[in-house]
């Protein structure tokens, strides 16, 4: 059975919410975000169909166009499924597996079987959509299963499959006891994508430890390499997402000013932006603060951190846990160093709008990314894409997928808090000392983020797997 499709895009998420009004009445409307934007324009062209999870348990609504005519097409989840598949094998054992162990992973055989099932049904519900020979491209570590049953049920499409966050190398990953059947869900797909080059590497080191032939190494935008499989070439490369800069809005004018003096005019404005996830370093990076306050390198009447955490994964432990000790941490340093409606760490625990985000964007003069480990980290490119006239300073952990396109970052060690102090005090003292330094290397990353952006992702991966002959 085949659907009228040319172009499926599936993910854990379907890009919708679900809007009750005042008067109980429940609409479901389209939810922008980076992916839906750089693949509206080729979903748009192909008129093309969108899988997933529409984000509440039980409920799911009839598949409707939005104005651009991209069909969203909702995969129904019960809330065991969404225990199992979401907050168990997907959060509590990938998430930390795929992350280096910074917590430690899960091993659950009943939330294995949820994910394989709930895999199986979103690959009957694209093996539906999808029209003859159609391309789909599966999206992240909750979907590795669909390309290997998608291609049993439709060998005549091209899968494309793309891994959001970082793929560990053989040593971790080999602990995953499902990991043959992962390796032969990923391939098969016709071609496989990683953030970075090291990714894909990994990759192919566990596909030729598993047995199958593996010719070339990673290369970025190009396929250079492949896995020989069942009589397939499957593709192997890098193709580092980004951001589409428009997202962001113009900027309002005076915002700017206006958050300053709301803050009582600091000379200097630290900020981090984050999913309120272990794997970020939010703590680490406020414990560094608190020591840059207590030695007197930082002056708590000059310098404020304002710290948004976007609400994530409330559910799991480790992400209470995670919250409570930054939270703690919070109230510690502005016991000890604010004073009466003068907090030095502003934070807070809530979902902005984009369009604020932006403000705080180019309000901070320095930007706080200290991830233990990240695929890419967006919120780093968004913060350069801001500061088009090359002011601000970026702290950047050295794992982030992001420290490989932006060398000219304050690069950090996050595990070692002296690292982080230390970049936080170079980046503060050079931007009074050594501005046009700064302003060189901000303008350096501003070009790179500009250049590279979520079209030429989308636009690479889509053009190799075009080429991409098995
Ligand atoms: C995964 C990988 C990879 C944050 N707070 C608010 C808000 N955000 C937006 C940011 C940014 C996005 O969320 C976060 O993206 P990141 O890339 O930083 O991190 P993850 O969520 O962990 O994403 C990551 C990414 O996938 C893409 O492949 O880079 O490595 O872990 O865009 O701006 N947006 C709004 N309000 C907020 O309060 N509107």
């Amino acid at each position: 059975m085949s659907g009228d499709n040319s172009f499926v895009v599936v993910a854990n998420r379907l890009p919708v919410d679900l809007h009750t009004s005042p008067d109980g009445t429940r609409t479901w409307a389209p939810s922008p975000g980076g992916l839906v934007a750089a693949l509206s324009p080729v979903l748009e062209r192909h008129e093309g169909c969108w899988v997933g999870w529409p984000g509440v348990a039980d409920e799911a609504p009839e598949p409707f166009r939005t104005d651009g005519g991209v069909l969203l097409h909702p995969v129904r989840l019960s809330s065991a499924d969404f225990e199992g598949f979401y907050e168990g094998f997907s959060n509590a054992t990938l998430w930390p597996l795929y992350h280096d162990l910074i917590v430690t992973p899960i091993y659950h055989r009943d939330w294995w079987d949820i994910y394989r099932d709930v895999n199986l049904r979103f690959a009957t519900e694209v093996a539906e959509v999808a029209a003859e020979g159609a391309t789909v491209w599966v999206q992240d570590y909750q979907l590795q299963l669909l390309p290997g049953i998608l291609r049993q049920m439709r060998p005549d499409l091209r899968i494309g499959f793309f891994l959001h966050i970082p793929f560990p190398g053989a040593d971790l990953f080999r602990q995953l006891p499902w990991r043959d059947e992962t390796i032969r869900g990923l391939l098969g797909a016709d071609l496989i994508g990683f953030h970075l080059e090291s990714g894909a590497n990994n990759f192919l080191d566990l596909a030729r430890r598993a047995g199958h032939e593996v010719s070339g190494s990673a290369s970025t935008r190009l396929i250079d390499a492949h896995v020989h499989t069942d009589g397939r070439r499957v593709g192997v490369g890098a193709f580092p997402i980004s951001i589409d800069p428009t997202s962001l809005g113009e900027g309002v004018e005076g915002s700017v000013e206006a958050l300053r003096a709301s803050l009582g005019n600091p000379r200097t404005v630290l900020l981090g932006v984050d999913r309120l996830d272990y794997t970020k370093g939010i703590l680490q990076r406020l414990l560094a603060f608190e020591e840059l306050l207590e030695s007197g390198a930082l002056d708590p009447d000059e310098v404020v951190f304002l710290q948004i955490a976007t609400p994530s994964r409330e559910r799991i432990a480790q992400y209470r846990q995670a919250r409570s000790r930054v939270e703690e941490a919070v109230g510690r340093i502005n016991g000890r160093f604010g004073s009466m409606g003068h907090p030095v760490v502003h934070y807070l625990h809530q979902s902005l709008p984009k369009a604020e985000l932006r403000t705080y964007y180019e309000a901070a003069d320095i930007m706080l990314v200290t991830p233990f480990k990240d695929g890419m980290n967006l919120v780093a490119k968004e913060y350069v894409a801001c500061h088009g006239d090359g002011s601000g300073a970026l702290v950047l952990s050295e794992f982030a997928g992001a420290a490989i396109e932006l060398p000219q970052a304050n690069l950090c060690n996050p595990f070692d808090v002296e690292s982080i102090k230390r970049a936080i005090a170079t980046a503060a003292t050079g931007l009074s000392t050594t501005p046009e330094v700064h302003r060189e290397r901000m303008l350096a990353m501003h070009a790179q983020v500009m250049e590279h952006d979520v079209d030429v992702w989308a636009g690479s991966f889509l053009d190799a797997l075009a080429k991409v002959e098995s």
